[in-house]
Order: C-alpha cells, then sequence, then structure tokens
C-alpha cells in the first residue's frame, strides 16, 4: 500500500529535457488541481494529515524532501531527490513531508479540488477511522465489540453478545451467537454457526460448513441449565463440513479433515480424520 513509487520516462536531446505526464497513464487519476510548495524552513514539516477521499502525487521537480506515508499500521519515508519519480498517496494515508532542501519546489497534483471538509487533522481520528472494522452493509451484526481490521462480510448475523477480535475475516452466511468468544487473526468461512459456549483462540481457521454443536440431547423447547463447551485452541484447524460433537476441547495447532466427526478431545497437535475421528499422525 505504500510502495508507491512511480519512474517517468525523459525526453532529452540537444535542447535539453522533457517529461509528460498526463493523467490516468504517469498520473494514477484525473487530475483536478495542482499546487507546489516551495520557500519551506529545513526543520519544519508540512502535510500531517490525511484526506478522506483526495488521492494526490508528489515530485520534487527541484531540490529534495522527504515523505512519510502511514496507513494506520505501518509507515513508510519516501527520500523525493530525483524530478524523474514521482510519488503516490493514496487516501486515508497520513503524509508528512519534512527535511526540505532550501531549494525544494514540491509540486502536487490532486483528483480533487481543495475541500478543508476532505482533511483528517487529527492523527487519533485518522487511526480510529482506519482500524475500524468492515462490516458489510448487508450483515447484521448487533455487537460492539468487534476488533480492529476485522471483517464480516454478506449476510452474516452477529449476536449482541458475542466478542470477536482484531484482524479477523468472518466469510459471509455466517451465524454467531451471544455467547461466544473468538480471538484475534481467526478466519470463519462460509456456513459456520458459532453456537453459545464456543471460544475460538487466535489464528484458528474454521473451514466451510463446519458443525458445531452444544447440546448432547437436543429437545425441542427443552434447554439444558448451560450450554456445552466448546474450545477450539489456538492456531487449529477445523476442515469443511468436519462436526464437532458438545463439550470437547481442540487442543493448539491441531488439524481435523475434511468431514471428520470430532467424538472426544483432541491433544495438541494432532491430525483427526474419520467418522468417528482418530488420530492419525502429529504436526511436526
Ligand atoms: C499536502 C501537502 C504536500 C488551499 O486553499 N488550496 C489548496 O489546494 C491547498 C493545498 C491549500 N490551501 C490552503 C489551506 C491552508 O490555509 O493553503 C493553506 C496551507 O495548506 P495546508 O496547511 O494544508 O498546507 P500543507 O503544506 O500542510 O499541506 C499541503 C496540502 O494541503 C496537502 O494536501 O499533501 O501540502
Amino acid at each position: 500500500m505504500l510502495d508507491n513509487l512511480y519512474r517517468f520516462n525523459v525526453r532529452g536531446d540537444h535542447r535539453g529535457q522533457l517529461v509528460a505526464l498526463e493523467a490516468q497513464r504517469e498520473i494514477p487519476f484525473n487530475i483536478q488541481r495542482v499546487f507546489y510548495i516551495y520557500g519551506t524552513q529545513q526543520d519544519v514539516p508540512r502535510g500531517n494529515h490525511s484526506h478522506y477521499k483526495t488521492k494526490q502525487f508528489l515530485i520534487a521537480v527541484n531540490g529534495h524532501c522527504k515523505v512519510t506515508l502511514d496507513d494506520g499500521r505501518q509507515k513508510r519515508t519516501f527520500d523525493l531527490n530525483d524530478r524523474h519519480v514521482g510519488l503516490f498517496q493514496d487516501a486515508m494515508i497520513w503524509g508528512t513531508m519534512h527535511d526540505f532542501s532550501e531549494d525544494c519546489v514540491l509540486l502536487v497534483m490532486a483528483d480533487a479540488h481543495y475541500d478543508e471538509s476532505d482533511y483528517i487533522r487529527d492523527y487519533q481520528v485518522f487511526l480510529k477511522q482506519v482500524n475500524q472494522p468492515y462490516i458489510h452493509p448487508s450483515a447484521d451484526v448487533q455487537s460492539t465489540s468487534i476488533g480492529q481490521h476485522t471483517r464480516i462480510w454478506q449476510y452474516s448475523v452477529v449476536l449482541k453478545g458475542a466478542q470477536i477480535g482484531d484482524n479477523c475475516n468472518i466469510c459471509a452466511n455466517t451465524l454467531i451467537e451471544n455467547d461466544v468468544v473468538i480471538g484475534n487473526d481467526v478466519t470463519i468461512k462460509s456456513g459456520v454457526y458459532v453456537w453459545d459456549g464456543v471460544t475460538l483462540e487466535d489464528q484458528v481457521f474454521i473451514g466451510p460448513c463446519v458443525a458445531f454443536t452444544n447440546d448432547k440431547t437436543p429437545r425441542s423447547k427443552q434447554f439444558p441449565d448451560q450450554f456445552a463447551k466448546t474450545l477450539v485452541k489456538k492456531g487449529a484447524s477445523i476442515g469443511a463440513n468436519a462436526t464437532i460433537l458438545p463439550g470437547l476441547t481442540i487442543g493448539e495447532n491441531a488439524m481435523i479433515g475434511a468431514g471428520t466427526v470430532v467424538t472426544k478431545d483432541v491433544p495438541a497437535g494432532a491430525i483427526v480424520v474419520g467418522n468417528p475421528g482418530v488420530i492419525k499422525g502429529y504436526i511436526e
């Protein structure tokens, strides 16, 4: 995301050099505005903001300066010291221009007219915006406990009490009930229903249509005092269509094969396949 340097062709002859920049060719958008900055003090940074929508393209056409871009997760500093190289700054990227040489002329092209309301000048506001989870408009997410960068896709339902960590991917058509705790970096593929009593630790992978259960003797309209607890420990993976019977623990990094019916606790690192599931080996 931050690796956005563009090198231009130079047309040179005995008269000197010419660099041509065209919208949608050398410049990756339609240019609506051009401005340039010069006479900046070396120890005075500029910028220190991001834009909600505006994209920019920066070239030090004379002298040199540095530009630090920050997407909220990582920062990268670019030396703009070559007039044949431009730097693309996308929307929602925090940009700071600094270490200007006395003779620096920084040319900036933008894809929008100047609009102060498009600026985010408070870094904390920027961080909150870029790190917020993505929830597809068709998803019904009632929980407010959804971590940064987590994505929840089409037609998923997340009930109010569920807790979901950072950077998870909850694919389309999933249901997550109330008494559910999901750690960080968890992937849940489509068609999975995560019932009350299920805990998924960090980095767990749940394949498509995995069936969790939480009641050993289900009867319609008869509820147990408490639903059985299922714990899937850190880094474990459960293959497509596997069924996990109630009240089990699946150990760290275990690998459950597709279609397996898991009827017993699974030790850490075990590879379990079949119906009923049996241990076929251990992950090295
Ligand atoms: C950026 C860096 C490199 C306008 O009226 N029209 C404009 O098109 C621009 C860019 C600015 N202005 C006004 C707004 C302020 O009253 O000029 C004044 C200085 O702008 P600002 O404080 O935003 O300047 P910088 O150097 O901090 O930032 C500017 C651009 O705003 C920014 O997008 O990337 O140059």
